[in-house]
């Protein structure tokens, strides 16, 4: 069997391909002619989507999702609406976020010839079978957000480079797969090995162009939390988000998530490639940030998702009634200490009421909250979320920042109108 996101799926390829031409005409002065004539696009009006500097983003329909809010074409990268989080704590695998470096990424998968190969500092590298790597340990399942490091970057003033993303580029979903830790001592770690690092099919388009490699310390790689999955909300893979394997790495940023999983490599020093040495890299100190504008000292590989907790059942804009209940609902996640306390401000900040927390699906999962408020004033209110973990954190109200515009995790605030 094979699984080929251009024959299976082929009037989503020609939406890709019109959708890169309108866009590509947008600026031109056909710009026009383009949009009459590109019929079955949808442009994103919901308020609820993020307006940056460029104008409102387009949804665009690739194999295997729902419309989704597009950032870059090639590579896909496409956010999920931000109104699906509303919708429960798992995000379906047709709204999962989609993100990728590397234009030439892999348009067709054969799972009967696709091997994981193991190699380095091992006793015995190896290359294993899909069916294979399946059998090799009981499978492990585990809910669990996959947050990208530049989630909500378009929000950072001043402003930084990259891509301008909203709050979409995040989501939650249960995977199975086995532990790395099986794989790795299948192969027999060598003494002396300090990192293993991680590549998927995935490649550059020139050659000059860095490949995506990234890599975990050893000690990480072992510690049984980091898995091989195949399966994610009960089913395969979709090809976007790493058919037919990825590295889970919970309570870690996506960037270490590494799709189409295919070479494993340990290594006896600390990997120097760029996706390691150079980028995705936050100051070096408690904060990980530095006053705006400013370039830090010493930076380190961006690691643990900070705390995060926004509200999904209202947007900024909406009207809300006065003297009438309104519940009002979220999430909250964290690095994998586990959510234990959320707190909600409907006058700016100056009152906190503690929200309920919804069903435990484990300490690396999206936790929803809910909380009944009534407005007893008419006019403009600001509602504000906070979340607190089990090891004493929580969110600044100011936000913090860093030159590559990662970990946002301020208190985020709705402007709302009662009327
Ligand atoms: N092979 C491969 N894996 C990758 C990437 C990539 O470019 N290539 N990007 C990483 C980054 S930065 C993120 S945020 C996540 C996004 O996962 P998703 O596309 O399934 O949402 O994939 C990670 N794994
Ligand atoms: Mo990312």
């Amino acid at each position: 069997m094979k699984f080929s996101f251009v024959d299976t799926c082929n009037p989503g390829r020609r939406r890709i391909l019109r959708d890169a031409f309108t866009l590509a005409l947008a600026a031109s002065p056909l710009a026009s002619l383009a949009r009459a004539a590109s019929d079955t696009r949808t442009t994103d009006t919901n308020a609820d989507e993020v307006t940056f500097a460029a104008g409102p983003r387009p949804l665009v329909q690739y194999p295997q999702k729902r419309p989704l809010t597009l950032v870059t074409t090639r590579p896909p990268h496409l956010e999920t609406p931000f109104s699906v989080f509303d919708q429960g704590p798992i995000t379906p695998n047709d709204a999962f976020f989609v993100r990728y470096h590397l234009a030439n990424f892999p348009l067709s998968i054969d799972p009967d010839s696709y091997r994981l190969t193991i190699k380095g500092a091992v006793n015995t590298p190896l290359s294993l079978s899909l069916a294979e790597l399946k059998t090799l340990a009981d499978p492990v399942e585990m809910v669990a957000v996959n947050q990208c490091s530049g989630n909500s970057r378009g929000f950072f003033t001043p402003r930084v480079f990259g891509a301008q993303l909203g709050n979409g580029s995040m989501g939650n979903a249960r995977w199975v797969g086995v532990p790395l830790r099986a794989v790795l001592d299948k192969a027999g770690v060598k003494a002396g090995a300090r990192q293993v690092t991680f590549r998927g099919l995935d490649k550059p388009v020139l050659a000059s162009t860095p490949e995506f490699i990234k890599a975990l310390d050893i000690g990480h790689a072992m510690d049984d939390e980091p898995m091989i999955a195949w399966s994610m909300n009960g089913t395969d893979l979709p090809f976007l988000n790493g058919y037919p394997i990825r590295l889970v790495v919970p309570g870690y940023f996506g960037t270490y998530w590494v799709k189409h999983l295919s070479e494993i490599n340990v290594i006896d020093h600390m990997d120097d490639g760029f996706f390691m040495a150079k980028g995705y890299r936050v100051p070096d100190n408690d904060c990980f940030c530095v006053a705006p504008g400013t370039i830090p000292a010493m930076t380190q590989p961006i690691s643990r998702l900070p705390v995060r907790s926004f509200i999904t059942s209202i947007k900024h804009g909406d009207v809300l009634p006065r003297d009438q209940e309104v519940t009002l609902k979220g999430i909250a996640f964290d690095g994998g200490a586990g959510i234990n306390k959320v707190e909600v401000s409907i006058d700016g900040g100056q009152r906190w009421r503690e929200a309920r927390l919804g069903q435990d699906l484990g300490r690396f999962s999206f936790r929803e909250w809910t909380l009944p408020v009534s407005f007893t004033h008419q006019g403009t209110a600001r509602l504000m979320v906070r979340a607190s973990n089990r090891a004493g954190e929580s969110q600044p109200l100011q936000a913090d920042w860093n030159p590559g515009g990662y970990r946002r995790h301020v208190v985020e605030t709705s402007h709302v109108t009662i009327a």
